[in-house]
């Protein structure tokens, strides 16, 4: 289209003539108004298609040039009917049978002909030519996934008897969880706000792999299915403009607006959808909306005034919905009858008839046309948003009303009203005793369902459980400088990156390394990574780097390798997921690293870390910088001294705190060996430091005790046996070993120094021995690692760079044995290294009175020993502890 001709010289002067004229007399605000009712009409001529910040209140593809389905409608339409009765039914049974089980049946009720139309037509399965699609499901609608899936034949319906109660094994679990029904669901969504995050970063990592030619992708698309609602959580629309700044067209998200949430409507005194749009077009998407049935088409047609549109633009949510709850009758009087053009409009159409308009979400050929036009769309990703009904035909019970996602426990009269309304073929009794519904085997409708999916490729959700080994080189190949480190001065940090970069060197587990980092590449002394192996970019590198030309230069490539995130830990954290899950999800394992500031690990997106032990990621977490003292001058905001304890908490997640290069690289080793090579479904977190300090050789018979997490380090003083046990772990290691000679030196004690690895694992081990004792008492008793290394009574001082609770992870295995945990309990806090450990009190004087103290209660020395002691050492007597100050 030519817009700077112009046809008519004459008829463009009067306008601007007019223009003039009404300015010159009305001034500025009336020019403005002017110009908005003209902008208003273009927009409702189809002149513009959009004018930001959002169009006209109508489906965005016009009719004429509305894709025609393909498909057979009125079939589509009685499956949809009979999935939404069998999910309506097994949440009801479940909650008629137990009361507590929970569940949902208006989100599904309102998402049916989206999914289906996704899965009839769209989703391609994982035996597609060129590989299948990704599909992230809205959480809540899972029951209609299994009705799906039962028609289909892939659960029984014993399952469907199970939702909800899995102890037992076999039955389906409430969301999509990949842990829990793992050839089944790959994504989970259960929690708000990490599916689009999550499906923003797999389609862009489609990408990634493409351009680095580890995986031929062009043909697969990433579709999520997302809730209104859900798009107020950060993470929802926090990655936008990265899909749109990296042109991912192989996206589509679908958002189910059904204009509620779970108290009540997303945006009662607004319009979500118009604000939905303008927050996507800003971002640079594509946006298409549906928001009227094909019945509203005929009304649009006559409609010359746009009285209908203007009448929509003046309609708020809360509005939407009490017309969505109730009758045409009201529908007539509280909408229709308010205008005469209105009014005029449906003059000829009955109530039922009006009662019978659809929303566009519930109408196949215009969910089809939007999904077909979204496929077509090139060079952005897209959005549709469908307008929707919560609880889409369950009439009084919870159409549109306000307790709609609550409601599973539908009465015999609510059940009849959905039977009636869908036509289902069973009778009142059928009905009452929620009878599954299931057409015959060779009937039109299975006959449909099962040659859509098989021209798709295979049924989807469903995931591929195994991945292809990939061979670890051997240890001393590429990490020879850090078992044999000779006394050299160097930081963990400094270690780990060294060990990447010798790895990134080994023809095979090389180029599938994935380096991910937030913004802190050069924090962690890795700029050399830069130039070595690139900074992936879809379109290369548009300038000149500033510093062209120096060893360390900024090289930005399309098969870069390093994934530089930008400050977005929720963001790498989601590529490493996708990094972390290729290996099911596209059957190319890799081994991502991702390096970050440990503090904005588990504590600022743990719940994404929680969802990729969920979708059994396998991969490293570095957390640096770690420890809240030995991070120096950075204070509260930066020091970490929680996320070992968080990470203890996550199944499969094994952590460790080492305190030396050689530890570091053994448990390295040893987890690439796991998860590559034996496939196990689990992740590792190190906490690597950037104090520099010597790093030993690692004794040749340490590697085992470094794995499961403790190995005597050295034994300080005279004696047949030592008098007190002193734990270190990480950078706090070194501190004990000093305590351990100031016993020796100045107090005549001996000690046994132990250097922890990870207290998570020996506590985990421990606690599985302590069970499987309990259940078999006649047995010889099973001992941990634990327990093997602490035998004797000696008392035990454990000190770590972590709040208490992580040493005192052991305690309750250690029966018989005083256990004293030192740890950086409090505010974090700027000051050196040596300052911030006397003021938590892990520093060696702090072990000393510790052991001390230990002692002389269980009175192996006298007090006055001890009280000595806290004379020379106790600086901090009179003060009140960190977690108070
Ligand atoms: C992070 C998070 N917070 C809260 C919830 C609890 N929750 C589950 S569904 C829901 C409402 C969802 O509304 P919407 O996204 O509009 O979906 P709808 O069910 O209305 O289609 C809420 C608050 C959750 N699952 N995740």
């Amino acid at each position: 289209m030519n817009v700077t001709h112009d046809s008519d010289p004459e008829e463009t002067r009067e306008w601007l003539e007019a223009l003039k004229a009404a300015v010159a007399s009305g001034g500025r605000e009336r020019g403005l108004f002017l110009l908005t009712q003209l902008e208003q009409q273009a927009q409702q001529l189809g002149v513009v298609a959009h004018v930001m910040p959002y169009s006209a209140y109508q489906n965005t593809v016009p009719l004429a040039e509305q894709a025609v389905h393909p498909g057979d409608v009125a079939l589509e339409e009685r499956l949809t009917a009979i999935m939404r009765w069998n999910a309506l039914a097994m949440v009801v049974r479940a909650n008629k049978a137990y009361g507590e089980l929970g569940g949902h049946v208006a989100t599904y009720a309102s998402a049916a002909e989206i999914f289906e139309t996704g899965l009839n037509h769209f989703f391609r399965g994982p035996e597609s030519p060129g590989g299948g699609d990704l599909v992230f499901f809205q959480p809540h609608s899972a029951p209609g996934v299994y009705a799906r899936a039962w028609l289909e034949g892939r659960i029984d319906e014993d399952q469907l008897m199970r939702y909800r109660q899995e102890t037992r094994g076999g039955g389906l679990c409430s969301y999509p969880h990949p842990w829990l029904m793992p050839e089944f669901w790959q994504f989970p969504t259960g929690s708000m706000g990490i599916g689009p995050i999550n499906s923003i970063y797999q389609a862009r990592f489609l990408r990634y792999l493409e351009h680095r030619g580890l995986a031929e992708t062009s043909s697969r698309r990433v579709w999520g299915i997302f809730g209104d609602g859900e798009m107020d959580e950060p993470e929802s629309i926090g990655a936008l403009t990265l899909a749109a700044r990296e042109k991912l067209d192989n996206l589509t998200f679908i958002i189910n607006c059904n204009l509620q949430r779970l108290d009540g409507p997303v945006r009662g005194n607004g319009q979500i959808i118009q604000e939905l749009e303008a927050l996507f077009t800003g971002a640079g998407w594509n946006v298409i909306k549906v928001l009227w049935g094909s019945d509203w088409d005929a009304l649009f047609a006559r409609d010359h005034n746009h009285a209908l549109l203007k009448a929509f633009a003046g309609t708020v949510d809360g509005q939407y919905q009490t017309l969505g709850a109730n009758d045409g009758a009201y529908n007539q009087q509280h909408f229709f009858a308010l205008d005469p053009q209105l009014r005029a409009l449906v003059a000829h159409m009955s109530l039922s008839e009006i009662d019978a308009l659809k929303r566009g979400g519930h109408d196949f050929r215009k969910l089809y046309a939007a999904f077909a036009a979204a496929v077509a769309h090139k060079g952005q990703p897209t959005v549709i948003l469908a307008k929707t009904k919560k609880g889409y035909g369950m009439g009084r019970a919870g159409e549109s009303r306000m307790t709609a996602h609550q409601e599973k426990k539908l009465d015999v009269d609510a059940l009849r009203e959905f039977r009636d309304r869908f036509n289902l073929p069973l009778s009142d009794r059928e009905v009452e005793e929620l009878r599954f519904l299931k057409p015959a085997e060779d009937s039109a409708e299975l006959r449909y369902l099962r040659e859509r999916r098989a021209a798709l490729g295979g049924p989807l959700p469903s995931r591929r459980a195994h991945g292809e080994p990939l061979t670890v080189p051997p240890l001393d190949s590429y990490a020879g400088f850090a078992l044999a480190a000779g006394g050299k001065e160097m930081s963990t940090t400094m270690a780990v990156v060294r060990l990447i970069s010798a790895l990134l060197r080994d023809r095979v587990l090389g180029p599938r390394l994935v380096p991910i980092v937030a913004d802190e590449a050069r924090t962690f002394g890795m700029a050399a990574l830069f130039r070595q192996i690139g900074i992936y970019s879809p379109l290369g590198q548009l300038y000149e780097p500033e510093d062209a030309g120096s060893l360390l230069s900024y090289r930005e490539s399309r098969d870069g390798q390093l994934l530089e995130e930008g400050i977005t830990e929720a963001g790498a954290l989601s590529s490493w997921v996708a990094a972390a899950t290729s290996y099911s999800v596209h059957g190319v394992t890799l081994l991502p690293i991702y390096i970050y500031y440990s503090i904005f690990g588990f504590q600022r997106v743990g719940d994404l870390i929680w969802a990729a032990a969920d979708q059994r990621a396998r991969g490293f977490l570095l957390g640096a910088t770690a420890g809240r003292t030995t991070l120096g001058g950075e204070g509260l905001q930066h020091q970490d001294g929680s996320s070992h304890l968080v990470a203890a908490t996550i199944p499969n997640c094994r952590a460790y705190d080492p305190a030396f290069a050689g530890e570091l690289a053994v448990i390295f080793d040893h987890g690439a060996r796991r998860m590559l090579q034996e496939n196990c479904d689990e992740f590792y977190y190190l906490t690597v430091m950037n104090e520099n300090y010597a790093q030993p050789d690692l004794p040749s018979d340490a590697a085992e005790g470094v794995i499961r997490g403790m190995y005597r380090f050295t034994v300080c003083g005279e004696g047949a046996t030592p008098q007190v046990r002193l734990l270190g772990a990480g950078a706090i290691l070194r501190e004990v070993l000093a305590a351990a000679e100031v016993l020796r030196d100045e107090f005549a004690v001996c000690s046994e120094v132990w250097s922890v690895t990870s207290f998570s694992e020996l506590a985990r081990e421990a606690r599985d021995c302590e069970r499987w004792n309990r259940l078999n008492p006649l047995a010889a008793p099973r001992e941990s690692h634990l327990e093997r290394s602490l035998t004797g009574a000696a008392p035990i001082v454990a000190a770590s760079d972590y709040v208490r609770a992580v040493p005192q992870m052991l305690t309750s295995f250690l029966p018989q044995r005083r256990y004293v945990a030192l740890g950086t309990d409090g505010f974090g806090r700027s000051d050196t290294r040596a300052a911030l450990r006397e003021f938590f009190e892990v520093d060696r004087y702090s072990v000393v009175l510790a052991a001390l103290q230990v002692l002389a209660e269980s009175g192996a020395i006298e007090r006055e020993r001890w009280a000595v002691a806290v004379e020379r050492y106790g600086k901090q007597a009179d003060s009140r502890p960190s977690w108070e100050r």
